[in-house]
């Protein structure tokens, strides 16, 4: 795949996972990419939409996963509309990443154009490809960067499979007017075998506008993101690649702030903050910067919110390359997250999404794979006909370390099971029941509610599989921890399950002789509820020894 990133073999994971969610990323080639070979061998893998969230800060926190495509109860979007350019901008629309107010008159139309992209098109057209957008830089970011004449130059390649013309050519604007001209080698808009006709000449007619090399590349068949990315980038002239997704808005300072990542050190691969452009009103949201990316239990691409220990390092790290994905925080670029995909799969949706999983899951996760495929039938059912030889020889030949020591060294905060760790379910003696993770998201990226305990399920089912680390933890999918209040409140301590946060309200330990399992920083007992009703939740309350105290941690094989 990318010769240069895979060397380094620790970025590895997070650049798969990565690759396919994020819109951005910049990376120094180190090969010129012209082994045929190499491309075909490289399976499409990519998460086809986000959801967004606001989380209990108040923050905007963007999820990728897929939802799948609304009912359509408005009138089909026509021919017509979906192969002509009515874009038709208006002076101050959108001005400085304002929201666009659609008229009444116009929203049945606003309804029938929004499921052409799955975003609204009306609002889009409506803006014009140059609108100002606010700077939400940190101070010391303005002025940094002056010395970007030494700085690589670059290729940045766009990949677009049916985008719409506005949110193409404001995206290929914006990078442009926001960057030294002197930075960008040349654009390469690869075009992954898109069906509308203003995408062709009109299109090749229009590029020849642009103050910089702007170039088209066309896939005869569907290839999906990530081919169509290598056949910009074994086409490419500049130093670096850039991959951008064609539907995002630069901002002041993007490039300079990504190309100094790479210049201090070429194995890095650099991301911007991703700001978000909203879907219903062309909004220009800023999103949080102290996120991490990570995967859970079924490989879907996460943000999580930075615990105690990170948001340390995190300061430390600042502009401080790593040696592995970099945000760099002076970088914001706004891209466009929708709720659910407008792209059509070749294969289904199903073959293809879990055939890359399953790929993902074979060449990267050793003991790990089958904790996947456990839970994830239908990559198990796909991974037979899989043949990852070539890639397992690749991982191999760059002598990759384990994914144990990228759990261990690189994301120690990881909620996957391991040897010195407890796995499998949580029962309590008196009412024969398991402890059972919750699943609904009330306003937050991840899901978070009161500990509560339901029939026990079979091994199969990962609902009611724990974690317990040797600090202390009990955790589970989605970096979720069972949680206790340190101090009495009004009324019983209400045991939850939420964000992992590192700090010791999160902290238990399990007694085999007496079966309990005592809170640390306050030495009371994991109870039950006391009511009838499962749904009221676990307390803490005194040691007492009697059965409602008691639990039985059942380990399930994971490997
Ligand atoms: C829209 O198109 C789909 C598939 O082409 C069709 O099943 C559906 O009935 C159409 N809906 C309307 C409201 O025309
Ligand atoms: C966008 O372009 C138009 C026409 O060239 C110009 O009048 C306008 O000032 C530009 N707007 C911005 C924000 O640069
Ligand atoms: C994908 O698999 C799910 C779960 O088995 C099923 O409900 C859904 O209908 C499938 N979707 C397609 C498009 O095959
Ligand atoms: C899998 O691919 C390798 C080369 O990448 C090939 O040598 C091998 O025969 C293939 N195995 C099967 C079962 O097709
Ligand atoms: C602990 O659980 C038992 C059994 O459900 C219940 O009777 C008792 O009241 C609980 N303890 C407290 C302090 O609520
Ligand atoms: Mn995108």
């Amino acid at each position: 795949m990318i010769a240069g990133p895979l060397r380094r073999c620790r970025k590895v994971l997070p650049v798969i996972i990565f690759f396919t969610t994020i819109v951005i990323v910049v990376i120094w080639r180190l090969v010129k990419l012209n082994k045929q070979n190499d491309i075909h061998q490289t399976h499409v893998f990519r998460y086809n939409n986000q959801e967004e969230y606001i989380d209990k800060h108040g923050i905007k926190v963007v999820v990728g996963h897929y939802v799948g495509n609304p009912v359509n109860k408005i009138p089909n979007a026509t021919y017509d509309m979906v192969n002509k350019v009515n874009f038709n901008p208006i002076p101050d629309k959108g001005k400085n990443g304002n929201p666009v107010v659609i008229e009444p008159k116009d929203l049945l139309v606003m309804q029938q154009l929004f499921q052409i992209n799955r975003f609204n098109l009306l609002a889009s057209d409506q803006i014009p490809l140059n609108r100002s957008l606010p700077d939400y830089r940190r101070r010391k970011c303005v002025a940094q960067f002056k010395d970007y004449a030494t700085y690589p130059k670059t290729s940045i390649i766009i990949v677009f499979h049916n985008e719409a013309w506005s949110t193409l050519l404001r995206t290929i604007w914006s990078a442009i007017n926001r960057s030294p001209k002197e930075l960008i080698e040349e654009v390469i808009l690869v075009d992954d075998a898109s069906e509308r006709d203003f995408l062709r000449k009109p299109l090749e007619d229009y590029i020849q506008n642009f103050p910089v090399v702007v170039r088209i590349l066309r896939s005869k068949t569907r290839v999906g993101l990530i081919k169509a990315r290598l056949m910009g980038a074994s086409d490419a002239n500049g130093e670096v690649l850039t991959f951008l997704d064609a539907h995002c808005e630069c901002t002041i300072g993007w490039l300079e702030s990504l190309l100094a990542v790479i210049k201090n050190d070429r194995k890095t691969v650099a991301c911007p903050v991703i700001d978000i452009i909203n879907d219903d009103t062309f909004a220009y949201v800023k999103s949080f910067e102290l996120h991490w990316g990570a995967f859970n239990w079924n490989l879907q691409f996460r943000w999580y919110t930075l615990g105690t220990t990170e948001m340390k390092q995190r300061k430390k790290d600042y502009g401080n390359a790593g040696g592995k994905i970099q945000i760099a925080p002076c970088s914001r670029v706004g891209h466009i997250f929708r709720k659910s995909s407008p792209y059509s799969f070749p294969d289904g949706i199903n073959k293809t999404l879990f055939s890359n999983l399953a790929r993902v899951a074979l060449v990267w996760l050793d003991d790990w794979a089958n904790f996947y495929f456990k839970f994830n039938e239908l990559a198990r059912n796909v991974k037979d006909e899989l043949n990852v030889t070539s890639r397992i020889q690749l991982r191999n030949k760059l002598q990759c370390k384990s994914f144990g020591w990228y759990l261990d060294n690189i994301w120690p905060q990881n909620f996957f099971p391991k040897e010195d760790r407890f796995f499998g379910r949580i029962r309590n003696v008196r009412e024969n029941m398991c402890l059972i993770r919750p699943v609904k998201k009330i306003m937050s990226n991840q899901p978070m509610g009161v500990a509560t305990l339901e029939r026990c399920l079979g091994d199969d089912n990962s609902l009611e599989m724990f974690v317990m680390t040797k600090d202390g933890f009990i955790m589970s999918d989605d970096s979720l921890c069972l949680d206790a209040p340190e101090r009495p409140g009004i009324g019983p301590l209400v045991v939850r399950i939420m964000a992992c946060s590192g700090y010791s309200r999160q902290k238990w330990e399990y007694d085999k002789k007496t079966k309990e399992l005592r809170h640390v920083s306050n030495h009371k007992c994991l109870n039950t509820s006391g009511s009838k009703k499962t749904t009221e939740g676990l307390i803490i309350a005194d040691c007492n020894g009697k059965k409602s105290q008691q639990w039985t941690l059942e380990d399930v094989p994971w490997k």
